[in-house]
């Protein structure tokens, strides 16, 4: 098998590094997502098998549907142990940034992570800031999970993978991917999740734990969003949904509630684009998806804040609800047009 993430030279500086026993911290981004989670406590696993200290910290609590991960109850996180997540970030002797590649992107955390003295990145989005002295950084790789096992499979680890590593591995893989269906899957995706399986990961139970773990306020929610707030407009070939906070309370919101609604706008028979705008307290949020070549990364970094993949980003604006509304409807026709699909 080979290892495509894990770059020989980057491979032999980890190597030397977790040589001896180590204090090490594992720290992913903000709103940790399945990928940030599975990477995160996948590496966790195989670190302590290896005979290191090891803890994962988190910028904020992860959405309930991913609590149940192996290892997650011993992940601390910022929001509720503050001093003690920034104690073992600064005094880590290597500390490991999983899938972010800007240390704003931990947000409470980042003074932590910038002072800590040896960084190991290990991420797939575009741009990285250069703050790690060992970068593993490949925008093909469909996760930071898949990345995680080339690494340890170039350091000769594979055999540590246990049933608990793989069932985290497999999860980031399975959710950056879409399951198995983003053109950022490649047979080598394909490999890495068999070999998983093989390593006792079970895709049905981990797609059941990811995608049957519904509250009834977040199907009203979806509900709602589809019927009410989504704005169909066929001669762009673009779905628009915009939840205000009253629309968040009315269903009780919880974060990841919202997670893959701007999904749905893209499933519409011929559409290229879908956008989901939601206001939170005291930001306004966008996420756009898109088919073909049709880079909503530019479009974002060009008319407000943000970036991601061409096919998948995310932004923010400091204005009001309605001006986000406004500006996104006003810059899509030229973008539109210089993309004709
Ligand atoms: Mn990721």
């Amino acid at each position: 098998m080979h290892f495509p993430s894990a770059p020989e030279a980057q491979v032999a500086s980890l190597h030397a590094l977790l040589s001896s026993p180590r204090n090490v911290a594992i720290v992913t981004h903000f709103n940790p997502d399945g990928d940030a989670l599975g990477s995160s406590l996948g590496l966790w696993h195989v670190l302590k098998k290896l005979g290191h200290t090891a803890h994962v910290v988190l910028p904020n609590t992860a959405p309930l549907d991913l609590h149940w991960m192996p290892g997650y109850s011993e992940a601390i996180a910022w929001d509720t142990a503050r001093s003690e997540s920034e104690r073992i970030v600064c005094e880590s002797e290597i500390l490991f940034c999983l899938d972010f590649n800007k240390p704003d992107r931990a947000s409470g955390l980042e003074s932590a992570v910038r002072a800590a003295k040896t960084k190991v990145l290990v991420d797939h989005h575009r741009n990285p800031d250069d703050f790690a002295q060992v970068a593993f950084s490949d925008i093909t790789a469909c996760a930071t999970a898949q990345m995680v096992f080339d690494i340890l499979g170039a350091l000769g680890h594979m055999d540590l993978i246990d049933k608990n590593a793989a069932t985290c591995l497999y999860t980031g893989l399975m959710t950056d991917s879409g399951s198995f269906r983003f053109p950022s899957t490649t047979p080598h995706t394909l490999h890495v999740a068999a070999e998983l399986m093989a390593h006792g990961a079970v895709p049905e139970r981990i797609y059941e734990a990811i995608m049957d773990n519904n509250t009834e306020d977040r199907l009203r929610l979806l509900g709602y969003a589809l019927q009410e707030r989504m704005e169909v407009m066929p001669d762009k070939r673009t779905a628009l949904i915009v939840l205000t906070k009253e629309d968040l309370g009315r269903f009780n919101f919880q974060p990841g509630d919202t997670e893959g609604l701007v999904n749905y706008g893209l499933s519409i028979r011929g559409n290229r684009l879908a956008a989901f705008i939601v206001e939170r307290p005291d930001v306004v949020k966008l996420s756009l998806r898109s088919k073909g070549n049709l880079p909503v990364n530019e479009f974002l970094a060009s008319h407000f804040t943000g970036g991601g993949h061409a096919n998948a980003a995310g932004g923010h604006a400091q204005w009001p609800l309605a001006r986000v509304v406004e500006k996104f409807k006003q810059e899509l026709p030229a973008f539109l047009a210089k993309y004709p699909g």
